[in-house]
Parts: structure tokens; C-alpha cells; sequence
């Protein structure tokens, strides 16, 4: 965490899962307030800034968005070095995104250590297609340790900011006493 004053506080976030579970989308929603279908696929990485206040203090976050070419190790690695904290992203509309969770968290491990993190699923204006139910999604991030656990559209915008803020703040804390 770097302090550039007392009053200003430097988080890397980095945002990771499965292609296609609307990483990106979730990152523009909570940045740019919108849901743009149009978004093109991440190539690189694209990092944006994204102040949220915090207890006496503001957090500067820089949001980590990663692209298609998660799949080389490198680049995961070069991408996860670092990072104060992580948003684990699954689609609830599809199984084998929630499956891939702990391969994720275990790369998240490898590379940053054991930071603050959140399980995301996204998707839940789509509830016909939905195959995870809260419970379940609730049981496995109590099991790997995260944070907390959120449902979010980007679509709509529902518990997205509250996701965001909920890690932050956890965040803060959690360096904060690291430092003390
Ligand atoms: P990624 O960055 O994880 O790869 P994207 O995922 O943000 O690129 O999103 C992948 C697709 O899912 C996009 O659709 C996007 O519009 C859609 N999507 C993202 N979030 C939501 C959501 O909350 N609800 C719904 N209904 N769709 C979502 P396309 O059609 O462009 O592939
Ligand atoms: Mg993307």
C-alpha cells in the first residue's frame, strides 16, 4: 500500500476469472456509471482509476483489468504481482466459471500472497439462466476464505458499487494492520 499523504491511500486491484464473466464490463459499470454492450475485448491491461472514500481517508484504486491473453502465465503473473487486493469473478449463469474459482484463487496466491479478496457473480439480471444460487455461492467463499461474497449485474448496476466499497474499506483495514 502506498501512502502518499495520511489522507490518501494507493490499492492495486486486480479483477480476475473466466473470459467472458463480465470483468471488464464490471470495472467500466462501477468507473464509468454505464454498460456499454460494445466494449471491446481486453488485448493488454488496462488499469483505471477509481477514488472511494474510506474511514477518514480517501483509496485510490487502481483497477487492474486483464484480456485475452490471461491465458499466457507470464502475463497472469507479471498482472497479479503486487496486487493489494482481488475481485474473483464467476458468471452465475454458467457452472464452470464457479468451478474455476479456486484455480484462481490458487494463481492469486502464488503471486500476491494472501490478499483481501471477493467472490463475484455476475449476471443476475439473467435469472432464468441462473445455476447458482446464493447459498451455494455464500458455503464457497466462506470455505476459501474470502472477504465476503457478492451478486452483481454490470447490466444494471446491481451490487456493483457495494462490492467495490465492501473490498476497499476491508482492504484498508487489513493493511492497516499489517503496518501496525
Ligand atoms: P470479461 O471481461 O470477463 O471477458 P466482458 O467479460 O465484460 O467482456 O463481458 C462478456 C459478455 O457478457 C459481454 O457480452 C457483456 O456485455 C456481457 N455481460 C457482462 N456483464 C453482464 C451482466 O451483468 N449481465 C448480462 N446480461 N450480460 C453481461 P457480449 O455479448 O459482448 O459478449
Ligand atoms: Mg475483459
Amino acid at each position: 500500500m502506498f501512502l502518499i499523504s495520511d489522507r490518501k491511500i494507493f490499492l492495486k486491484a486486480v479483477v480476475i476469472g473466466d473470459g467472458g464473466v463480465g470483468k471488464t464490463s464490471l470495472i467500466v459499470r462501477h468507473v464509468d456509471k454505464k454498460f456499454d454492450q460494445e466494449y471491446k475485448p481486453t488485448l493488454g491491461f488496462d488499469i483505471s482509476l477509481k477514488t472511494v472514500p474510506v474511514e477518514e481517508a480517501k483509496a485510490e484504486l487502481l483497477l487492474w483489468d486483464i484480456g485475452g491473453q490471461a491465458i499466457f502465465k507470464d502475463i497472469r503473473e507479471s498482472y497479479l504481482e503486487g496486487s493489494h487486493c482481488c475481485f474473483i469473478v464467476f458468471d452465475l449463469t454458467d457452472k464452470e466459471t464457479y468451478e474455476h474459482l479456486e484455480n484462481w484463487l490458487t494463481e492469486l496466491k502464488k503471486f500476491a500472497g494472501d490478499i483481501p479478496f471477493i467472490i463475484i457473480g455476475n449476471k443476475n439480471d439473467l435469472k432464468d439462466k441462473r445455476k447458482i444460487s446464493k447459498e451455494e455461492m455464500e458455503k464457497k467463499a466462506k470455505e476459501i476464505g474470502a472477504v465476503d461474497c457478492f451478486e452483481t449485474s454490470a447490466k444494471t448496476g446491481n451490487g456493483v458499487d457495494e462490492a467495490f466499497t465492501k473490498l476497499t474499506n476491508a482492504s484498508v483495514e487489513y493493511f492497516k494492520n499489517l503496518n501496525e
